[in-house]
């Protein structure tokens, strides 16, 4: 599938592993013959493992416009214009009064033209091209989009989750955008492989300007937090879980969020989010650290991050067993105390590498933690794309990190005298691909 390289360890000698059947037999062999081996299997096994890929905020194509695709989507991703801009004095509003086009030009020009591609979002749209069988070394925009401009939607959507081979996409749904809501409230002919997931920041970040919206859906809800708003809320959750169909609900926080107190935010949490949760059986996912509009001027680039306080987090698995949490944090300082957390409470789940950790090595780094304490009950990655075409790079570049990161506790466990099966690599990539998630989800 997408190329990657495999021979990282090439000439290195080491002792024999028990129970080798190295050719030779001597007490030394060259490791790359093995590790090349394995990681053959282990990336082929990957390759062929369909992912359940369980944050998007890709669209099934029944929302029509909101479902984006093709070359300008993927040069304005927010990840590049926020890189774009480090090469331009250019006025901020001077970009976002400009066409989509131009908007890719500069991005292009920009990145691309100008300076070499080196960061993961550049290297993605390569990748993605590449994958497509088309030939960037040019640098002829004007080509790259007569190709996609040639594509019917649909057709490129099979044609990009086939080459990604990705079996379900989970949407992030609000029932507070409004460009959302009148999809849900006409007819859909929902595509089965895209599941919803109920996102809920505006109620839990922006109390009382939620609750005035609820209040306008009839929900009889009042600006004090008292037990008929959160009853109100809760029947606000409960219908809007059915009719999308969704399989979580989800919010992202800011690194100050504190649990127990007396915000709006814990309040609410309490009072309605996880008695929905409890009623409907459903997980509380949680993405933790962000820190929304650091620099306004870029409007959906210019979020940042910071250290979240994990206590938060730990008071809430150990109050409340009869939850599930899902949870992924933003800042690569919470990694460990993320995964120490999921070993003591099993009602916790960590899943993927968010946005600024979705890189090669801070997911190496993630992975390798999280394998070498929780083996394979969490969930690898999720891909967190926007334009449907990300789904390839996403999932190419992800595989191979985990491909990398397996291989080397097979190789541990081989010098332990423990050998691996390909059945056994395909149940764990399985696992580590959507399986543990439908489990700690009992979906
Ligand atoms: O990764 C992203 O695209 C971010 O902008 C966020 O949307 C983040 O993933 C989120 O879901 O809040
Ligand atoms: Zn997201």
């Amino acid at each position: 599938m997408v190329p990657g390289s495999h021979a990282e360890t090439a000439g290195i000698r080491v002792p024999d592993f028990p129970g080798s059947s190295s050719p030779g037999g001597g007490r030394y062999r060259l490791r790359v013959h093995y590790d090349s081996e394995l990681r053959n299997r282990v990336d082929r096994i990957l390759d062929a493992t369909p992912v359940e890929d369980i944050h998007t905020h890709l669209y099934d194509p029944s929302f029509r416009s909101l479902m984006l695709w093709g070359l300008d989507e993927q040069l304005v991703y927010h990840y590049l214009v926020s890189e774009a801009f480090r090469h331009s004095d250019q006025p901020y509003d001077r970009f976002w009064s400009a066409s989509r086009a131009e908007q890719a030009e500069f991005v292009w020009n920009g990145l691309f033209v100008e300076h070499s591609p080196l960061s993961e979002a550049c290297r993605g749209v390569l990748t993605t091209l590449h994958a497509l069988g088309l030939d960037p070394r040019q640098r002829d925009l004007r080509s790259l989009r007569q190709w996609f401009a040639n594509q019917d939607p649909g057709q490129f959507t099979d044609r990009v989750l086939g080459i990604a081979n990705v079996a379900t996409v989970g949407m992030t749904n609000s029932p507070f955008d409004p460009a959302e809501r009148p999809y849900w409230e006409g007819a859909l002919a929902r595509d089965p492989r895209f599941f919803a997931a109920l996102r809920i920041d505006p109620l839990l970040m922006s109390w009382p300007e939620a609750g005035l919206q609820i209040s306008n859906d009839g929900y009889g809800v009042r600006l004090d937090l008292d037990s008929g708003t959160l009853d109100g809320v809760r029947r606000f959750l409960g219908d809007w879980t059915r009719r999308i169909g969704s399989r979580y609900c989800m919010v992202s926080l800011p690194p100050g969020f504190q649990w127990p107190g007396n915000t709006p935010t814990a309040q609410l949490i309490t009072g309605a989010v996880l008695p929905h949760c409890r009623d409907t059986g459903q997980p509380f996912a949680m993405m933790m650290g962000v820190k929304r509009a650091v620099n306004p001027s870029l409007r959906l680039a210019g979020d940042g991050m910071g250290r979240s306080d994990l206590t938060a987090l730990e008071n809430l698995c150990a109050a409340h067993p009869e939850n599930r949490f899902l949870v992924t944090c933003l800042s690569r300082e919470c990694q460990h105390e993320l995964v120490v957390l999921a070993r003591k409470f099993r009602n916790l789940h960590p899943f993927g590498c968010w946005w600024f950790t979705n890189t090669d090595q801070l997911i190496s780094e993630i992975t390798t933690l999280r394998l070498e304490l929780l083996g394979t009950s969490f969930t690898a990655q999720h891909s967190d794309s926007r334009v449907v075409d990300q789904l390839i790079y996403k999932w190419g570049h992800s595989r191979r990190v985990l491909g990398r990161c397996l291989t080397a506790r097979y190789e541990a466990l081989r010098s332990s005298g423990w050998v691996v099966s390909d059945d056994e690599i395909r149940r764990d990539a399985e696992e580590l691909l959507g399986g543990a998630f439908r489990g700690f989800c009992r979906s």
